[in-house]
């Protein structure tokens, strides 16, 4: 088998093995990511999709000052003179999946019934193109029906109020929806007498959030990109620049140009991460890229929290030998809490024990240690690698234990900074879509309206798929996203919401979530980041909030798919019309009709916007504020950053057994499948594959392409439940011998809802405990069993 391996830079590959029919082809895999290549991916999908003339018109305002923000990831915008073309090859890809000309109208319902759209993999409902007409699936129907949108509301309304309790309702929300509209769906929801608002964060970031709530006492980084820019050691953990968040890398290569240092820890050699070519360059352009990380840590799932463990003991080390040279003891005096227990506990860390769960070497170890010791300004930026585990909440901590240490947070070019996914997920926590948010934000929003908020804690997405799954909840409302296939347990997921008496999808297009339904079904098509929003002949403008805190307008431009589609602001406010009645205080009809008005009222209500429409209207928008980063102020129960004493955990494989993470690919956006090219890993035309290492397949007895079910095991309570994805093809990869990896979402079928992270409540997806069988019958929803472009 010409597989060739290379320890510290990943897999050179090849392999040309040709698969048969539903298959993935495994190419060369590219070492590098963006450059010219990845500027025609982007600009052939446009011009695909939406034809030549709005490529140019959406391309040209994406990201920019009086354009929109880009509906892929939440990485900010550099300040200051942006770019001509500040976006990437998939936030590109992005705005193609959204502006497309292709509409799905009530004719396309007529012809495809309910039955029919089941059996359709999940790609192909996406490339249908975008929601036009608000439209019903009554009791009984096979088939979606056009519905007036008066009707809709008045349908929604009368379930919503025959409920026993307020409680039985669940309204999630995915991380696109604006600061203004998630503001008033908020309002919305807690009028009407629930704080039920899980939203996508539950099985993102929250595990962040929780973390950083207890040692620093804000949920939210404490960077901005300039002290990425000026750092000189950047660590990146459980994270893939290259295809999730690609703007990054113009951020890391100047950091670099700078004289800082990367430290990669990953279990994948990833594309980003290795080489960047910088397309907006000419020396990206036509040279070999910059190689990004100097120190590459192939890691072991899970096995962070004792990387950073063993870390901490080696600067205590290292400073023994030369007091004051790396513990930063005058700010750990000044502002920090529960040093000496901390201290205590890292000296006792076995380091046999860390090479054990970390699966490197001490030599590595060691340089890794040194390298943190000598950086003046230290920056750690992490993602879904470190969340979605089971200890991730003490892995996270264990990171912001060590910059402390350093007295990192709080100092330019330094600090924490967690990537968040969605474009607008952290603004929509802003406004107030939480399931728990805080009694100060509660008192203002009733003291503002007029209205008594409950005060019961709602439910997040994990304990939403419970309550829908035992009778407790029976409608659910979706504001954007896939609930259906983005949640784990899909099985479960699926069986819960066809429980419900009614479902209600507000989306772009079309997905699984319109396909698995309640009694009755509606799906409402609303407004995209990219379409124009005209209120009472004026043209709207939202806002969102960036990973670092950012806040700034965004205006659409195109026109939209069709006179029907409303804007989320206009549906929330319409539908509270109709539920609420005309009594209610809250000025529904002047909201809907002017989001200035909106944006007044979040300055009323919301900490750190006062004077919003004016800061907002600034050329880069503002930053809100942050105690930690802007004055080293900790609003903790301590009133001081703490230092988080946990046990070390880690991820050990059972014999005979893999342990699994679920991951994207380059060419999908979640769960919505943007084609069958995961480029940079060399996978091309399909997805149903599981990387393996190629110590693990020979142990097996299999070969490369094999096809294999994976069987997942989750023990609880000393029972073993069993569940099964069928039929993927075994590909050799460099990852660690006992790791695999596998794309989501058709592996969220093998996460049980009951295997999550402690204190976050978040689905594990990066450490299920597999074992491979013999492939059965393929069972592909997903991607589909061919790639016909
Ligand atoms: N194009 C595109 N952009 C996106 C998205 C998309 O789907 N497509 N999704 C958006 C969203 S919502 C989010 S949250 C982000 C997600 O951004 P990422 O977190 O980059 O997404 P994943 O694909 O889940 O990749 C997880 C990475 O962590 C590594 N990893 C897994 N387990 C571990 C571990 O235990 N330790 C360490 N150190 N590393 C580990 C994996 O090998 C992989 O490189 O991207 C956002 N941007
Ligand atoms: N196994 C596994 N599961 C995971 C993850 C993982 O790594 N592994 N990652 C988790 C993470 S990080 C996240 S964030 C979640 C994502 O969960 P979701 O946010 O629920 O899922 P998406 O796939 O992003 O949602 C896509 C749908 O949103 C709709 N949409 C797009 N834009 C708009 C808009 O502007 N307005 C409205 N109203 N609708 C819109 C479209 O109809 C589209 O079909 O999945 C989680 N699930
Ligand atoms: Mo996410």
């Amino acid at each position: 088998m010409g597989l060739r391996l290379r320890r510290g830079r990943g897999v050179t590959r090849d392999i040309k093995a040709d698969y048969d029919e539903h298959a993935a082809v495994v190419t060369e895999r590219e070492q590098e990511a963006a450059g010219v290549k990845a500027v025609l991916v982007s600009l052939q999908r446009g011009v695909k999709s939406m034809g030549p003339l709005r490529t140019a018109a959406s391309l040209i305002r994406l990201n920019q000052r009086k354009g929109f923000d880009c509906p892929g990831c939440a990485w900010p915008e550099e300040p200051g003179g942006r770019k001509f073309a500040e976006f990437c090859e998939n936030g590109a890809k992005a705005v193609a999946e959204e502006a497309t000309k292709r509409v799905v109208t009530p004719e396309f319902f007529a012809r495809h019934s309910i039955s029919d759209l089941e059996g359709r993999p999940e790609y192909w409902l996406s490339q249908q193109g975008r929601l036009t007409h608000p439209v019903v699936l009554r009791p009984g129907d096979d088939h979606y029906r056009e519905i007036s949108w008066p009707e809709a509301f008045r349908l929604i309304a009368g379930e919503l109020r025959a409920l026993d309790d307020p409680n039985e309702a669940v309204f999630y929300t995915s991380g696109r929806t604006s600061n203004e509209a998630a503001f008033l769906y908020q309002l919305l929801v807690r009028s009407f007498g629930t704080n039920n608002l899980p939203d996508c964060s539950n099985m993102c970031h929250e595990s962040s959030g929780a973390s950083l709530v207890d040692s620093i006492g804000i949920g939210k980084g404490s960077v901005t990109v300039e002290d990425v820019a000026n750092s000189d050691l950047i660590v990146i953990a459980g994270q893939n620049p290259g295809t999730n968040h690609p703007r990054m890398l113009s951020v890391l290569e100047k950091a670099k140009a700078n004289g800082a240092k990367i430290i990669a820890v990953n279990p994948l050699p990833e594309a980003g991460l290795i080489r960047f070519k910088d397309p907006q360059k000419v020396h990206g352009v036509v040279g070999h890229g910059v190689a990004v990380a100097d120190e590459f840590v192939q890691i072991r799932l899970g096995g962070d929290m004792a990387l950073f463990a063993g870390v901490a003991r080696l600067l205590l080390e290292a400073d023994d030998r030369r007091p004051g040279s790396v513990i930063d003891r005058d700010f750990i005096d000044t502002y920090c809490h529960g040093f000496a227990e901390y201290e205590a506990q890292a000296r006792a860390v076995d380091l046999d024990t860390v090479l054990e769960a970390t699966g490197i070497s001490r030599t590595q170890l060691e340089r890794v240690a040194a390298m943190v010791a000598e950086s003046e300004r230290t920056v750690a930026c992490w993602a879904m690698g470190l969340t979605q585990h089971r200890h991730a909440v003490a892995m996270i901590s264990e990171i912001s234990n060590v910059l402390l240490m350093r007295g990192m947070i709080g100092k330019p070019g330094a600090g924490l900074c967690p990537v968040r996914g969605h474009s607008n997920v952290q603004g929509d926590r802003t406004m107030g879509i939480w399931e728990k948010m805080p009694e100060e934000f509660l008192a203002a929003l009733d003291a503002h309206f007029g209205i008594t908020s409950p005060r019961q804690d709602g439910v997040d997405t994990v304990d939403a798929i419970r309550a829908m799954r035992d009778g407790r909840a029976k409608v659910f409302m979706g504001m954007g996203g896939n609930f259906a296939l983005a949640t784990p347990d899909t099985a479960v997921t699926e069986a819960a919401l066809r429980a419900c008496a009614l479902t209600v999808q507000v989306s772009t297009k079309l997905n699984r979530s319109h396909v698995v339904h309640g009694r009755t079904a509606l799906i409402l098509p609303s407004l995209g980041r990219t379409d124009r929003d005209v209120q009472n002949g004026v043209k709207q403008q939202v806002s969102v909030e960036d990973s670092m805190s950012m806040v700034h307008l965004s205006r659409g431009s195109l026109h939209p798919p069709g006179e029907q589609v409303r804007s989320e602001v206009a549906i929330v406010c319409q539908l509270a019309r109709e539920l609420l009645g005309p009594a209610h205080p809250v000025p529904w009809e002047r909201f809907n009709g002017d989001y200035d008005t909106i944006r007044d009222a979040i300055a009323a209500v919301v900490p750190g916007c006062a004077d919003y429409n004016t800061k907002v209207r600034a050329a880069d928008g503002f930053q809100l504020p942050h105690g930690p980063r802007d004055s080293r102020e900790f609003p903790t129960s301590t009133g001081k950053a703490n230092f988080a004493v946990n046990p070390l955990e880690w991820v050990p494989v059972p014999p005979g057994r893999l342990v699994l993470q679920t991951l994207r690919s380059h060419d999908q956006y979640n769960t919505t499948i943007y084609g069958l090219s995961d480029r940079y890993r060399g996978v091309e035309g399909g997805r149903r594959v599981v990387f393996v290492n190629p110590a693990d397949i020979a142990s097996f007895g299999l070969t490369e392409g094999d096809r294999v079910d994976l069987v997942s095991e989750f023990t609880a309570d000393g029972e073993t439940e069993e569940r099964r994805a069928k039929d993927f093809r075994v590909v050799p990869y460099s990852t660690p011998v006992g790791n695999a990896a596998a794309y989501y979402p058709e592996t969220n079928s093998l996460v049980a809802l009951d295997h999550v992270a402690a204190r976050s409540n978040t689905p594990v997806s990066k450490a299920v405990v597999i074992r491979l069988e013999p492939a059965s019958a393929p069972d592909d929803l997903v991607s589909g069993a061919a790639w016909d472009e």
